[in-house]
């Protein structure tokens, strides 16, 4: 019978489960609390003889944990992430953490304890260079994304299978928290109130609202690729040699920009925060923007890679090809504008921001972000190159104190 588990509880709980080849037989075991996401509880839970010796337990609640009860979520998301993590496992392996435990009735996963591991957010924070996570990434994308379509698998096959990764409950949470709610009165927004006129001006402005509605529609309705569904820094865990994408509970048949967008998005709004995070911020900044560059590159050299071994003959000339980067490069930016955006206006918001004390400082970094989503947003579709999209970042400046142009 589901139960919520606690710190407590854990580790009794997972003596009972058939985890062969973790612990050892009647190993003692102690449970730590690890939650700080926004939805779920999270536990580690380690032999008390041998620390190294672990497992995450992440449990979902019927409610977003930083919300409560007022915000009820689907526990099925366990389930989803469970899928997800067996399908991404066979399609990028190592570049996801080992599944070792699905409960349907405990709504819970227990998986590889990533303890030599960092959520990435917390890195850019302090300025840590990774060296291959562009080549990760990048393959990352390009595999799970190309792989999933329409362009490699059979038709009825695809079918099916978006058929079956519906995934409403959470769709609906980004359908309302990425694309609506930043931009009406709602009571779970969120904003510093050094913003109030910028603000005021964008929740009045139905020119970029109605370029977030097309690209919710579209969210809803296009089902191109089995996406992650929510590929922020903080669902990457990274150190100088790994990458591991966690927490695809969100993922359902979407279009594949929301991943590269949301992507790109989170590398701009660390760029926007360094300023207040370290004296120095140049050079990082720079390392930011290569790293968007990379990633973009290192993704369309492996999708075009895929394409030409592995396309479903029903597709297949050039001019097709070119056209499909140039539109998925160009929606990039347009998701990219709506995260952004909102991790400023609406509910979740980020620590690279939320974690500059002082309000005006922060306000100068919130500022040149929603400057950078509102560029993006209204330019999108005149995008010809990654270097076009990122000089949007590098060109961008903060407009605080607003001045109403
Ligand atoms: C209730 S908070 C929901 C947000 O957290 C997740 O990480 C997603 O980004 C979602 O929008
Ligand atoms: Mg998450």
């Amino acid at each position: 019978m589901y139960q919520p588990l606690t710190e407590q509880t854990v580790a009794a709980y997972v003596q009972r489960l058939p985890l062969e080849g973790v612990f050892q037989p009647g190993e003692p075991l102690e449970g730590i609390d690890l939650a700080d996401g926004n939805v779920n509880l999270v536990f580690r839970v380690r032999s008390t003889i041998e620390p190294r010796r672990s497992v995450i337990v992440k449990q979902a609640l019927p409610y977003a944990r930083i919300v409560g009860e007022s915000f009820p979520m689907p526990l099925e998301r366990a389930r989803i992430e469970a899928d997800l993590l067996a399908i991404e496992g066979e399609l990028v392996p190592g570049l996801v953490p080992q599944l070792y435990h699905h409960d349907h009735e405990m709504y819970a996963i227990v998986m590889q304890d990533l303890n030599q591991h960092v959520i990435m957010r917390s890195g850019l924070v302090r300025q840590v260079v990774y060296p291959h996570f562009a080549e990760h990434i990048g393959n990352f994308l390009a595999r799970t994304l190309f792989y999933t379509s329409d362009l490699y698998l059979p038709h009825d096959v695809k079918k099916h299978r978006a058929a079956k990764h519906v995934n409403p409950g959470l769709c609906k949470v980004t359908e309302d928290l990425v694309f609506t709610d930043p931009y009406t009165t709602n009571d779970g927004n969120r904003w510093n109130s050094e913003l109030d006129p910028q603000v005021a001006a964008i929740r009045a402005d139905d020119a970029l609202r109605s370029e977030f509605y097309l690209l919710k529609e579209e969210f809803m309705t296009k089902g191109e690729a089995l996406i992650h569904g929510d590929l922020h820094t903080g669902s990457i865990m990274v150190n100088a040699q790994e990458t591991k994408v966690i927490d695809p509970e969100f993922a359902f048949y979407g279009p594949m920009a929301f991943d590269t967008g949301l992507l790109m998005a989170n590398l701009a709004l660390s760029y926007c925060s360094q300023p207040f995070h370290t004296s120095d911020p140049a050079p990082y900044q720079r390392w930011l923007l290569d790293t968007m560059r990379q990633c973009w590159a290192v993704f369309e050299r492996e999708f075009r890679s895929l394409w030409a071994q592995e396309l479903n003959p029903q597709w297949g000339t050039d001019a097709f090809r070119e056209k499909y980067l140039l539109r998925l490069l160009r929606s990039t930016a347009g998701y990219a504008a709506a995260e952004v955006m909102r991790r400023i206006l609406g509910l979740a918001h980020v620590s690279d921001l939320e974690l500059i004390a002082d309000p005006k400082q922060r306000a100068v970094a919130e500022s040149r972000a929603l400057n950078i989503g509102r560029t993006w947003i209204m330019n999108y579709r005149g995008i010809a190159t990654i270097d076009d999209l990122v000089k949007v970042v590098e060109e961008s400046a903060p407009s605080y104190p607003y001045a109403s142009p």
